[in-house]
């Protein structure tokens, strides 16, 4: 390590810390999701209702945020409720995680943000609900997340539910093949949309088993490819919202955001908090599903890796 970097300030969990020790599967998750992604108290129930499946999977999970300057890989039962619950947190991607460490500073860690920590802390795999990418009008708004440019990165297998269809879900698929980032759905050959199994496109890449995805990121390593892997797991079909029903909330909250000139990072929790009041809290019974979902794939595929 360069002699002059300083320390890290890490701090694990009890939990994370002793699995750690005993080489035990981690799995990660973000706290974007628990901050700026469901309101309370929902949101404490989802991140409470996902370590539990992480640890019934085998695994043990590790939630990741920065408090008060440190960052945590893994919060004690009073952290998160206390995160679940502030005001004023940064939501932090890769251009402002250090400046949260460097000042001190709240932030919770969307996916970018959560796979730098991550990869930091030796963690492989991480489950979350919906990954960031290119925002519909990008070609004149340039919006296009930081999720997408870590992905062909940072060496973290990512398990979303397909990305959302507020997005422009085409150009993320492109820019993600451009940057070299697989694209992999889990049973289906289409890949799916968030709140909706069908997004009307092909997956680039298929696999049936965890065990194939662990195999396949093994692969990669041994090739010296680096970055991540996608993989999209699609929402239990008795949880979605159809496609045709989303289009219509997608849009009315697509015009809100437009009409009240929200930009920038405030995009995506608008335009959630949008389409949460518009289904009268359906979108978030379905997103907690869809994140459940996502954390027993993510188990299996680390007990894969640990085997
Ligand atoms: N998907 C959700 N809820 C969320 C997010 C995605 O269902 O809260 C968050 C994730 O943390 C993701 C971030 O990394 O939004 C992307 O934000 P942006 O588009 O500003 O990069
Ligand atoms: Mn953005």
């Amino acid at each position: 390590m360069n002699q002059s970097a300083p320390a890290l300030p890490i701090v694990y969990s009890q939990e994370v810390a002793a699995a750690r020790k005993k080489g035990l599967p981690l799995v990660a998750l973000e706290s974007t999701i628990i901050t700026h992604g469901m309101p309370y108290p929902g949101n404490l129930e989802m991140a409470r209702s996902v370590e539990a499946i992480i640890r019934n999977g085998g695994a043990v999970p590790a939630t990741i945020a920065v408090i008060r300057g440190t960052l945590h890989v893994g919060l004690e039962e009073q952290e998160l409720e206390e995160l679940a619950q502030a005001k004023d947190v940064m939501k932090l991607s890769r251009a402002d995680l250090a400046f949260a460490v460097a000042l001190g500073r709240t932030g919770a860690t969307t996916v970018a943000a959560t796979m730098i920590a991550a990869a930091l802390a030796g963690i492989r795999v991480f489950a979350t609900g919906g990954i960031g990418g290119v925002h519909r009008g990008a070609e004149t708004s340039f919006d296009i997340s930081a999720d997408l440019e870590e992905l062909a990165k940072t060496d973290v297998i990512v398990v979303c539910a397909g990305a959302k269809a507020i997005l422009d879900v085409p150009k993320t698929l492109e820019v993600l093949e451009t940057r070299g980032v697989p694209v992999v759905t889990y049973g289906s050959d289409e890949f799916p949309a968030f709140w909706s199994r069908a997004s009307g496109l092909p997956s680039p890449l298929r696999i049936n088993d965890a065990q194939g995805i662990a195999a396949f990121q093994q692969s990669r390593r041994a090739l010296g490819i680096e970055g991540g892997i996608l993989v999209a797991n699609p929402v239990p079909a008795a949880d979605e919202i159809p496609r045709a029903e989303m289009e219509t909330f997608i849009q009315t909250a697509l015009s809100a955001a437009d009409k009240q000139a929200i930009v920038a990072k405030a995009v995506t929790p608008f335009l959630l908090d949008h389409i949460f009041h518009q289904t009268s809290g359906r979108s978030l019974k379905t997103n907690i599903a869809l994140v459940e979902n996502n954390a027993r794939l993510a188990t299996e595929i680390a007990v894969a890796l640990a085997a």
